[in-house]
């Protein structure tokens, strides 16, 4: 993929060139004379609010060091701002090459779980097996990890609510670095970090064509999709559920939130930045999983790849990549859900299937199961892209050539 040297600020995303990237003052702090807050019109613009947009002001700088005197009271500042909307761009963000993942899916696919999920299981176990750190890059996203997502669905156990549109409440990225520590066999360990923008967004915003200009730009700016689709969705799936789920109440009635019409308003979104003719796949690469998986019969996982816990052990198995791969291919054509898989081949030159459960159970009024949140193959569809990203090596355990 071939990208700008600039920067493709995680807020608005505006692509800024390294020169226009604005500095903002430090301020007063403790005997530090720097500059009073003022109020910043761009930023309360954005986030649709004053409050919290009394800051030091911005000013520009050629600062490509990643640091600048503030004209006005002379102190350094390694502050730095997006010149559009002004919201901070973190220096391990302007630094480090970032990607943008765009996390879409009906609504009710299960999109808020899977982040609040993923995060947690890379902060934790996963990003020990994959000697990754997973670190936030600026103190809204903490705030708003923890409020939104960890506190209410991992320590209160309760399901998350419906993501608000983005027409009615501004929409705020979650953006980390991921650092992973590589020891190859002949060289030295070094570290690769990558800038995660994940963008938490309302299924209800995708149902039309009308998709709302930051959702438009969001998808442009993206450098991979994840496409979550709920089984509970396709109709072909009825047969495969266990006796106690059932279907949720007008699934399948709304052609506006099938899978596959929503994955074809964002492939059209990409198309727009690609500039890519009609027949020509988009290089975005997209993974695609069925959530909620625990809602499954347990035979139909029974001997199966999707079955088998992942080995863990900090590289990609290309061998179970495969067998999942095709597992979820059976199944999607199984319920007659074909076409999806048959869509993302034609439009995308590089998709592929999985299978997960964010919460391992199905929830039980309003709440997560007794046994708390459980993942299962939480991490397959990112361990997909660090791979493909260039993060993670891929290994064929079974036949020796790999490697
Ligand atoms: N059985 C099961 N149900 C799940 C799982 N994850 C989510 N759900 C159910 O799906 C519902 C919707 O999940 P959300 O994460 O809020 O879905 P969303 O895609 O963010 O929905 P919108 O915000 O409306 O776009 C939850 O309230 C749960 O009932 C899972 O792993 N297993
Ligand atoms: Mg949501
Ligand atoms: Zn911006
Ligand atoms: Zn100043």
């Amino acid at each position: 993929m071939t990208r700008s040297r600039g920067v493709t600020c995680p807020y608005c995303f505006a692509s800024v060139a390294p020169q226009r990237i604005l500095f903002r003052c430090r301020g007063q702090a403790g005997r530090r004379q720097g500059c009073a807050p003022v109020l910043d019109k761009a930023l309360a613009a954005y986030t649709g609010s004053t409050a919290g947009a009394s800051l030091p002001p911005v000013f520009a700088a050629s600062g490509r060091k990643g640091r600048a005197d503030c004209p006005d009271c002379d102190l350094p500042t390694g502050n730095r701002a997006c010149p559009e909307c002004h919201n901070p761009l973190p220096s391990a963000y302007c630094d480090s090459p970032g990607r943008i993942v765009a996390l879409v899916g009906a609504k009710n696919a299960g999109k808020s779980t899977y982040i609040a999920v993923l995060l947690h299981e890379l902060m934790n176990r996963v990003g020990t097996e994959l000697d990754a750190s997973l670190v936030a890059c600026d103190d809204r996203t903490i705030e708003r990890y923890k409020r939104d997502f960890a506190r209410p669905l991992l320590e209160e156990r309760r399901l998350l609510p419906t993501t608000a549109s983005a027409a009615t409440a501004p929409r705020e990225p979650l953006v980390y670095l991921l650092t992973r520590t590589r020891r190859g066999r002949f060289s030295r360990a070094r570290n690769d970090s990558l800038a995660l923008v994940l963008f938490d967004t309302a299924g209800e915003d995708l149902r039309s064509r009308e998709v709302t200009d930051l959702h438009l730009r969001y998808l442009e700016a993206a450098d991979a999709i994840i496409f979550l689709v709920d089984p509970l969705e396709l109709p072909g799936a009825r047969t495969g559920l266990r006796d106690a789920v059932a279907a949720p109440p007008g699934a399948g009635d709304d052609p506006d939130s099938e899978p596959l019409n929503v994955i074809a308003r964002v492939t059209e979104a990409l198309r727009l930045r690609h500039g890519t003719r009609p027949g020509e796949p988009l290089p975005v690469p997209v993974a695609v999983a069925l959530t909620k998986i625990d809602v499954l019969r347990p035979g139909l996982l029974s001997q199966s790849a999707l079955h088998r816990s992942r080995s863990g052990t900090g590289v990609l198995d290309l061998d179970d990549r495969d067998a999942v791969d095709e597992q979820v291919r059976a199944l999607l054509h199984d319920w007659r859900a074909g076409q999806l898989d048959t869509y993302l081949g034609q439009q995308y030159a590089d998709h592929a299937l999985f299978g997960l459960s964010a919460l391992g159970a199905v929830p039980d009024d309003g709440r997560v199961g007794a046994g708390g949140v459980r993942p299962y193959r939480a991490e397959d569809p990112l361990l997909w892209l660090l791979y493909r990203f260039g993060m993670l090596d891929g290994v064929r355990p079974e036949s020796r050539s790999g490697g």
